[in-house]
């Protein structure tokens, strides 16, 4: 993420990857602060074993196009809600990239995040079919809980 202060939102990436047993690391890395961090990182990431990114950024939110600038691993970007202008301008600096150079845009926020948790895992899912079926249980729980709470007047 660009900054620490994104981690209220991307924890939720994380609490998805810890519900579906999915390794990962957290690090902060800054398109704007730490230009020479983030092209090493993205370059390395690779051959660290890395197999997909979650960039979550905000404001002028260049962190996933340029780690997607540096690496041929799938990218994940999260908008993170700004003060400003309430993560309009991160959704549209992710969405918009150049053909090209490819990143997945998710919604902005807390929602996002914890679907690019889930979207990386079902990547993952695609060559480990034991994480594949603890994606299936986790929606399984998911819809049944919907289905055993239909009166929005309950708690
Ligand atoms: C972006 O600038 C970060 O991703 C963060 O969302 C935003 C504001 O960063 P701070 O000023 O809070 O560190 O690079």
């Amino acid at each position: 993420m660009g900054s620490k202060s994104d981690w209220p939102t991307m924890e939720h990436a994380a609490t998805m990857l810890e519900t579906l047993g999915v390794p990962y690391e957290t690090k902060v890395v800054s398109a704007h602060r730490t230009p020479d961090l983030l092209f090493d990182y993205a370059k390395t990431a690779n051959e660290r074993g890395l197999k997909v990114i979650i960039a979550g950024a905000g404001g002028a939110a260049h962190l996933p196009g340029m780690v997607a600038s540096q690496t041929s691993l799938p990218v994940l970007g999260v908008p993170v809600q700004s003060k400003a202008l309430n993560g309009l301008d991160s959704l549209l600096s992710i969405a918009q990239m150049p053909g090209g150079v490819a990143v997945g845009t998710l919604a902005i926020g807390n929602s996002g995040a914890k679907n690019a948790g889930l979207l990386a895992a079902q990547i993952l899912g695609t060559a480990d079919a034991n994480l594949q079926q603890r994606i299936d249980e986790f929606r399984a729980t998911q819809t049944q809980s919907v289905l055993d709470n239909p009166d929005p007047r309950d708690q």
